[in-house]
Formats: C-alpha cells, sequence, structure tokens
C-alpha cells in the first residue's frame, strides 16, 4: 500500500487535490470553511494510516486497555492541536505559506465539539490526550450529543442562550463505526424462567433503541499510538419505510423515531446541580451499556469465554458517577448473557471498576428515585437491589446494629438509589482529584466505608495537557521556553522547572514580559471583534473564567470591585493601577441566583464605564460564550487569575493550573488544587487568603455565623450592597439583587445566611489585593513571579497524573 508521504510537498498536493475533488475549485477560489476541510482532512488522512497501525499492534500485544466511562467530553477544537501532535507544525506551516493560506484564517472554522460542561468534561479531554501521549491504550467513551453545550450571549446585561448545533455542517474527525451498533432495551418487565436447574432472567416487552458509535482519532505526542474516543448516538430501529407511509402511520413512525433519537439530543447544561430527570438516567444506561456490550464483544474475540481473565485486560473507569450504572450492567451482561453465577459476576465485575469522585457538594450528588429507576431499568433495578442486599448484611456484621450509618451507606435508602454509594462499595478503586479533596472524602463524605477497605481510597491530583494549555494556546511563550531550554519540556513538562534560573536574567524577563503583551493584544483584538468593546493592554489583565457558581464565589470579586469603585468616586485623591476584570462563565439555565450574578457584573460594567475617573482606573469585561476556544485566547493574556471558591467546595479546580502555566499569579484560597499550586510556588509567588477548609468546617457546626455582623461593622460592604437595592446598580428595577441581598444576610427558606461565606472572607480578599496590587508596581518583582509560576507548573501536567492513575489503579503496559 503506498503511504502518502507528509512532507510540505506532500501536504500542498493533499490540499490542492482535495479542493479539486471535493468542491471542484482551486486554492484562490475556496473560502474558508472549504480551505480548513481541505487542510484537516490531509491531517485526517496522515491520523487514519497511524490509527490502523497502531490497533494492530494493540491487538498483537494483548495488553490491558482502559474504557475511560465520561458523560462528558469537554475536546475544544481538534486541527491545530493533531498537528502538534503530529509533530508536523513546521511541514504544515510551509505548506500553507506557499499556497498562500493563512492558518489563523482557517482554525475557527472547525466547529468545537461542546460535549461537556466545565471541569470534568475538559479533565476527560486532557485525560484522552495523555494517555496517548503516554502511549497507554484506551477509549473513552461518551454520547454523540446533537446539541452541545449552549452558546451564551449578553442581552441587556442578561444571559439568553442558544442551540449549539455543532454538527450542521458534519464533522471531519468521526467516523461512524457500524459494525458495532448494538441494541440498548428499557422499560418492560422481568420474567424468570428455567434453563435447566438455573433460574434465569430476561426482559419482555421492553422498547429496543440502536446505539450506532462514532470514533474519533486521539493523536499521541511524536510517538505511534492512536486512541479512540467513542461518542454512542441513538438511532430508533423503526426507520420510516413506504409501507407505513402508505397505511398512514407515516406521523407516527416519525414520532417514535424522535422519541428514541432525543437519547443523544443534546446534553444537560447544569454542572454540580442534580436533578432526577428521565432522560438523563436514559442518557446514562445508554452509553454505559453500549460501552459495554463493545467491551465485551471484542474481549470474547480474543479470550473466547474465559472471563476470569477480563480484569487483566479491561479496566472501565467511571468519571463521577453518572456512568456507574456500568457496575449493575456488567453485572446483568456477564449473569444474563454470559450464563455466569452471582459470585463469579460480582467479583470480575468488581475487579473491573474504578470510579472517581469530582464533586462533595451534596446537591450534586446523583439519587435516582426508586420507582424511576425501576419502570425505565427494571432488571438493572432488580440487580441494585440484590447488590444492596448483600452490601448490607456485609455492613450490618461490620457495623451491628449501626441502622442509621447503614442506611447512609446503602445503595438503595429513603426511596432512593444512592450512586455514590453503588460506585464505592463496587469498585476497586476510589480516587479524589486533589490531595485536599482525597482526604475530605477519607474523613467525611466516604468516612464509614473507608474504615472499612482503606486501601482502596486515594487522592490523584489532576493535571491539564500543557499540549492544549501551553504548545498550542501560547506558541509565543513556548518559543521562548524553547530558546531558553530546549524542547525536552515538551513531552516531559517537569523540565520546565529548569525555566526558574532565568528569572534572576533581566534580558529573559523583558523577553517574558513581551510575550504577556503580545497575548494581551491577541486577546484586545478578539474582544474588538466578537464584542465591539475596546481595551487597553496597558491595564493589568485579571481573569476569573470558569462555570458560574455561588461556591466559586464570582460575588466575592464583584463584590471588591463594586467597593474599589465607591472607593475612586468617594476619594478624589484615591487611585489604584489601572486593572482590567475579565469574567467568563456560564451559568445553568435554571440557576436564577447564578444569573443574577451576572447581571451584576454586567451592571457594574455599565457603572463603572459611565464615570470617566472610575474608568481610568477600573474596567470591567464580560467574555460572552466561554468555552475551550476562547479559553485558548484569554488565559495567555492573563496576569492575575482568580481562584476564590469556599475552603473545602472546590474538589480541585483545573482552570487554576492552566493560568498558573501561562505565567498568571493566583490569588485564592486553599482549597482544591490551589494548596498544591501554593505548595509548587512557595508563599512568595501566590496571593492566599481566607478561612481554611477546617475552619469552614467548624463555623457550620456551630451555626454561629452572622453576616449581618459584618455588614453592620464594614462601611464599604455595606455601603455596596446598600446601593443594590437603592438604584444605583438597577436604576429602573431596583428590586433586582432583593434575592441575593436577602440570601447574603438573611438566609431564606431555613437556608443559612451567606453560606459560601463571601462576607467572612471579605476582609482578607480585600488585603490580598492590597498586597499584589503594591507588588505589580514593582515591575521586576512582578515578572519574577510570573516566570516561577509558569516554571514550577509541570507537576500540573495531566500527564503526570496519568502516569499516577497508571501506577496506582489500571496497571496498563504501555504500547511498544
Ligand atoms: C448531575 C449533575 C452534575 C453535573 C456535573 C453533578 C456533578 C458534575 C461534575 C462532577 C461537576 C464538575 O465538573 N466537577 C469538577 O470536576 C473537576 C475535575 O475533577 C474539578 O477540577 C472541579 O473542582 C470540580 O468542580
Amino acid at each position: 500500500m503506498p503511504t502518502t508521504v507528509y512532507d510540505a510537498e506532500g501536504i500542498k498536493k493533499s490540499i490542492v487535490g482535495k479542493l479539486q475533488r471535493y468542491y471542484g475549485i482551486t486554492v484562490q477560489e475556496a473560502n474558508p470553511q472549504q480551505l480548513y476541510r481541505a487542510v484537516a482532512s490531509t491531517a485526517r488522512d496522515q491520523i487514519m494510516s497511524k490509527w490502523m497501525i497502531s490497533r494492530k499492534k494493540r491487538h498483537e500485544q494483548h495488553g490491558k486497555r482502559v474504557y475511560y466511562l465520561s458523560v462528558e467530553f469537554l475536546m475544544g477544537r481538534s486541527l491545530n492541536c493533531n498537528i502538534i501532535n503530529l509533530c508536523s507544525e513546521n511541514a504544515y506551516a510551509q505548506a500553507l505559506k506557499e499556497l498562500d493560506i493563512d492558518l489563523s484564517r482557517i482554525l475557527p472554522e472547525e466547529p468545537e465539539p461542546a460535549l461537556g460542561n466545565g471541569g470534568l468534561g475538559r479533565l476527560a479531554a486532557c485525560f484522552m490526550d495523555s494517555l496517548a501521549s503516554e502511549r497507554l491504550p484506551a477509549m473513552g467513551a461518551t454520547i454523540r450529543y446533537e446539541y452541545g453545550l449552549f452558546r451564551q450571549k449578553m442581552v441587556d446585561g442578561q444571559q439568553v442562550e442558544l442551540p449549539d448545533n455543532w454538527l450542521a455542517n458534519g464533522n471531519v474527525w468521526e467516523i461512524a463505526a457500524a459494525e458495532d451498533t448494538c441494541q440498548i432495551q428499557f422499560g418492560g418487565h422481568v420474567e424468570k424462567y428455567m434453563e435447566g436447574d438455573r433460574e434465569c432472567y430476561r426482559t419482555v416487552d421492553a422498547y429496543t433503541i440502536d446505539a450506532v458509535p462514532y470514533d474519533m482519532p486521539i493523536v499521541g505526542y511524536n510517538n505511534e499510538c492512536v486512541n479512540t474516543l467513542r461518542t454512542w448516538s441513538a438511532r430508533s430501529q423503526e426507520r420510516i419505510d413506504l409501507r407505513s407511509f402508505g397505511q398512514g402511520n407515516y406521523m407516527k413512525a416519525m414520532e417514535e423515531m424522535q422519541m428514541a433519537e432525543v437519547i443523544s439530543k443534546v446534553l444537560y447544561p447544569e454542572d454540580n446541580h442534580y436533578e432526577g430527570k428521565m432522560l438523563r438516567l436514559k442518557q446514562h444506561y445508554f452509553f454505559t451499556s453500549a460501552t459495554l456490550q463493545y467491551a465485551l464483544k471484542n474481549f470474547k474475540k480474543y479470550y473466547g469465554n474465559n472471563f476470569d481473565l477480563l480484569p487483566d485486560k479491561c479496566v472501565f473507569h467511571i468519571n463521577d458517577t453518572h456512568p456507574g450504572l456500568a457496575i449493575p450492567e456488567m453485572m446483568r451482561l456477564l449473569i444474563d448473557q454470559e450464563g455466569l453465577s452471582w459470585e463469579m459476576a460480582s467479583r470480575i465485575t468488581k475487579r473491573c471498576m474504578a470510579y472517581t469522585n469530582h464533586t462533595v457538594m451534596a446537591e450534586a450528588l446523583e439519587r435516582w428515585p426508586v420507582d424511576m429507576m425501576q419502570q425505565t431499568l427494571p432488571r438493572i433495578y432488580m440487580i441494585l437491589e440484590e447488590l444492596n442486599r448483600r452490601l448490607c448484611e456485609e455492613l450490618f456484621m461490620a457495623y451491628p446494629d449501626q441502622w442509621e450509618r447503614i442506611g447512609h451507606m446503602a445503595i438503595i435508602g429513603y426511596g432512593q438509589v444512592h450512586m455514590a454509594n453503588l460506585c464505592v462499595a463496587m469498585s476497586f478503586s476510589v480516587n479524589g482529584v486533589s490531595q485536599l479533596h482525597g482526604k475530605i472524602l477519607q474523613d467525611s463524605l466516604f468516612h464509614d466505608f473507608y474504615l472499612l477497605d482503606k486501601r482502596k481510597f486515594g487522592a490523584i491530583t489532576n493535571g491539564i495537557t500543557h499540549r492544549r494549555w501551553l504548545l498550542e494556546s501560547n506558541p509565543a511563550l513556548t518559543n521562548l521556553i524553547t530558546e531558553a531550554i530546549g524542547d525536552g519540556f515538551k513531552s516531559d513538562a517537569s523540565k520546565l522547572s529548569e525555566l526558574a534560573v532565568f528569572a534572576e536574567d533581566a534580558a529573559f524577563r523583558e523577553k517574558f514580559a513581551q510575550v504577556k503583551m503580545h497575548n494581551k493584544r491577541r486577546l484586545q483584538k478578539l474582544v474588538k471583534e466578537r464584542q465591539g468593546i475596546d481595551i487597553d493592554t496597558s491595564f493589568i489583565f485579571d481573569t476569573q473564567a470558569k462555570r458560574l457558581h455561588e461556591y466559586k464565589r464570582q460575588m466575592l470579586n464583584a463584590l471588591h470591585i463594586h467597593v474599589l469603585y465607591n472607593r475612586i468616586m468617594d476619594d478624589p485623591s484615591f487611585t489604584m493601577p489601572p486593572r482590567l476584570f475579565l469574567f467568563g462563565a456560564k451559568a445553568a439555565p435554571g440557576y436564577g441566583r447564578a444569573k443574577l450574578i451576572i447581571r451584576y457584573i454586567n451592571a457594574l460594567a455599565k457603572l463603572i464605564d459611565a464615570s470617566p475617573r472610575a474608568r481610568e482606573m477600573i474596567k470591567i469585561v464580560y467574555i460572552e460564550n466561554y468555552d475551550v476556544s476562547t479559553a485558548e485566547v484569554l488565559i495567555p493574556a492573563t496576569e492575575i487569575s482568580q481562584q476564590l471558591s469556599t475552603a473545602g467546595k472546590e474538589a480541585s479546580g483545573t482552570g487554576n493550573m492552566k493560568f498558573m502555566m501561562n505565567g498568571a499569579v493566583t490569588i485564592g484560597t486553599m482549597d482544591g488544587a490551589n494548596v498544591e499550586i501554593y505548595e509548587q510556588v512557595g508563599q512568595d509567588n501566590i496571593y492566599i487568603f481566607g478561612m481554611r477548609s477546617e475552619a469552614v468546617d467548624r463555623l457550620y457546626q456551630e451555626g454561629s455565623y452572622n453576616p449581618m455582623e459584618i455588614f453592620e461593622s464594614n462601611q464599604e460592604i455595606k455601603k455596596a450592597m446598600s446601593q443594590w437595592l437603592d438604584g444605583t446598580i438597577f436604576p429602573n428595577e431596583p428590586r433586582t439583587m432583593h434575592d441575593l441581598y436577602q440570601a447574603l444576610l438573611m438566609g431564606e427558606w431555613g437556608n443559612m445566611a451567606d453560606p459560601y461565606l463571601v462576607l467572612k472572607d471579605f476582609g482578607s480578599y480585600n488585603l490580598a489585593n492590597r498586597r499584589m496590587m503594591e507588588d505589580y508596581q514593582n515591575k521586576e518583582k512582578w515578572q519574577k513571579m510570573a516566570i516561577f509560576n509558569t516554571a514550577y507548573s509541570g507537576f500540573f501536567s495531566s500527564d503526570r497524573t496519568i502516569q499516577e492513575y497508571n501506577d496506582q489503579i489500571w496497571h496498563i503496559a504501555p504500547q511498544v
């Protein structure tokens, strides 16, 4: 088979040829979309042949493979990252130059697959990059949502959601794997029957839906490994046929088809907030069952019915509880379809399943109503009942007569299926995503399980792929680093530490500052093009970008800006270094309070813009539709990274790591991975403020916190919050902020006032800001801090994270 050569000449030929064959046009005639397709499908050809070889090698090696099950994969665009991982940057640059094509104009033509909400989904995407780069055989599995996370628009300072029809023009990177289509059953009821003297179960009168897989290649960096991200699409079995059309059943057939296909229609936009919606339950079962069916089919091809071998060949990683139904589904497949005994099946299942928890927030923990589970998945529910019966029996031995304790640990209790308990009880490994989070799991959320089996609990600190978050998103810094320390850091991020000595080098510091300015200009251009707003690059760029949530405390940032504004207005002699506050955040569409916070930020922006004196020192820009591509421009331009979560609430955070790697200095609480950023950079290169998580817990337990006292004693807070209601912020609707005011000072519906301790931490945050602004004025000091942040960020590469998962949990041999 002739292999295509991918030097610049080969790339040029391929692009020209594709334009001719696909569209019958020349390079000069092609529009950016057509050029994008020609370039992307050239890279795809290059990847395809590697993919085939990689698959063949994996089969020959008979090794173990991880199936990473996640309801979200927030991948971002692929073309540029693929070119980088293929180590073909120079070849493409030269080819495109000779064809007079501007790569930066065609990259934005790729629709961004936004198949995720935030941290959990983006982590899964970073993991896919690192798995392939570490040559570990892996398949990611999720749903092929036809509509990804909504696009956000601001209208009159308020968030409006628009549908994200990302597949409208097709997707260059996926190929359908029709041969692996399988069937998923919902509803019906369970029937018992005998096979010899064995009791067997089958589901009858169920509704069957096809699951059709689409595969996306995941290219490892500078190696021969190409893994797969498999997305499952729901397809009705009732294709419309002419007969039913003739019989007047056309509309009915159409309706049934649509009912089935809604399963993969849209991504749920709630992040860290659980609602027991039947469609969501169906989504979770749909892609887990499909993935398990495929994995078993694949296993049997090589090892027949020797299921004892399964845990040596497959490990299923459950990314938060959403794919937790993998546990009873594996039991069902092994018992009902393969004829194994309950004991055999549960032993094997337990040795195959590993679970990562990503949140301790009570309102985010999945609990399904028993009757919904029973109706939707009757056989799965039966299995859950039996799992629960056996678990409770064991628990009773360990904790005799401690019914309340057992109730909290049970899989089924108080009319609900408790997914976290299922995952903890039935996995061989349970881990948190930062050291602090791991400790909280052991000490509180899963404490009673921890006491029973300490060995299976662990903590593995999250990471980010430095290929996307440094090489791809910050080429200027990448070049500067390469000039200084060579390019070893590209495959081994720990080498970034070699940069630290350059902090003492004045010429290097100057270049580092120039790179930051270059990236600030890049953001300036984007903000102008997308939102028509002018920003001044001499301002400090200060960013808080993450999902909008009360616990992340965008409110603390906003209230502080509000106070700064009042200082400027009240004191004609007050000055501060000019500071641009950037926000990027989507709010869940049904999360009213989060949407109010957006309105508050936008109203403040308007208020400040209206004052000639204030706008010399403060500017707020709310970046619309914060997504992966926007982050890639926003983060490299940022000088101050705001990581303000109430201590104990943010499991890890990963944005914090991206900012750090790009030379931003963090102002943050001792929460999640901020603690470890602090350990890496040392106390002189970070601004830590606020209560520690143990103190927060004590405060909750004592129940004595009264934010009203702070309100009454801190005149700056009092004035700002009073302006919420006196028409200063919302002149036309002075009652807009009433709910927030109430929630922070009085609490509502029996909830405690200010549960996220905005007022409690305000004073300490204010002081940290003051120190930071003083330091910023010392250019040399600030530049050193920025360099140290990049230099000590290597620990946060997801390559390190993946190595830890492999050493501690998966034990997979790298592909040779
Ligand atoms: C069912 C509703 C729902 C949806 C999403 C509940 C919980 C989630 C996710 C687990 C929320 C999430 O993304 N958690 C984030 O996971 C990141 C990756 O580990 C962490 O860095 C963040 O701290 C954590 O909030």
